[in-house]
């Protein structure tokens, strides 16, 4: 396979905010008297806001009133958490990674199903590396479904099958696969092992090593 685009996850793969997210559902659920654990957010690692309120409810009934409110009190309390970051949060070898890549004169995108994406690149200072930014106010359904990596492709005007999907979540994996696309897996193989190579993460890898694999397939 011909790589000709790498289409970037951002939470968990340039930049840890998933102990963001956590902070910010922990203060919701505390407020809502629900029990809420370090191991709990590792199921929302990837998923959607609305996913992500319906597992911390674990089966509590609320009116969509009420979901609305607790979504946006959440986020209130996670953009807080965002406006501190700073390019130091980048996430080793990420800015050594796109920076390589641009270089190498191939696509990249940004395929996040975060609403908060751009105000994570801007405080990370990378938005101007990337050629498209396809993030959760997208018109299309959340990974797994493959909708926002296919726009991606078509955002960078590469095909499908020359996409490479960098991902640290079991559900962005499958829909890269959903996208007839292939993915590098960052992380534990217990998390992203159906991915065709997995680091535990972009430090020390180049993407020449990364292009090189994939030549093979
Ligand atoms: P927001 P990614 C995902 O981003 C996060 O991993 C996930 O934990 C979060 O719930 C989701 O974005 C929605 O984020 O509430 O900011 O819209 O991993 O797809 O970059
Ligand atoms: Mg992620």
């Amino acid at each position: 396979m011909i790589i000709k685009a790498f289409l970037f996850d951002l939470d968990g793969v340039l930049t840890d905010t998933s102990e963001l997210h956590f902070l910010a559902w922990k203060r919701l659920a505390e407020e809502e008297g629900i029990l809420f654990t370090r191991e709990d957010n590792e199921a929302l690692r990837g998923v959607s806001r609305r996913e992500s309120l319906n597992l911390l409810l674990k089966g509590r009934q609320v009116s969509e009133e009420q979901a609305y409110e607790m979504m946006e009190r959440k986020n209130g309390y996670y953009v807080e958490l965002v406006r501190q970051m700073t390019p130091a949060n980048l996430l080793p070898g990420a800015r050594e990674m796109i920076e390589e890549i641009r270089h190498l004169g191939l696509k990249q995108a940004i395929v996040s199903s975060s609403k908060n994406a751009w105000l994570v690149l801007e405080r990370l200072q990378i938005g101007e590396l990337f050629d498209a930014v396809i993030d959760g106010n997208a018109r299309a359904r959340s990974k797994p479904h493959p909708d926002l990596f296919i726009l991606a492709a078509q955002a960078v005007g590469v095909p499908l099958q020359n996409c490479l999907v960098v991902e640290d979540a079991q559900a962005g994996v499958e829909a890269a696969h959903a996208a007839g696309m292939k993915a590098l897996g960052l992380g534990p193989r217990e998390r992203v092992g159906a991915a065709e190579l997995v680091f535990p993460s972009l430090e020390s890898h180049t993407a020449r090593e990364v292009l090189a694999f994939f030549e093979k397939l």
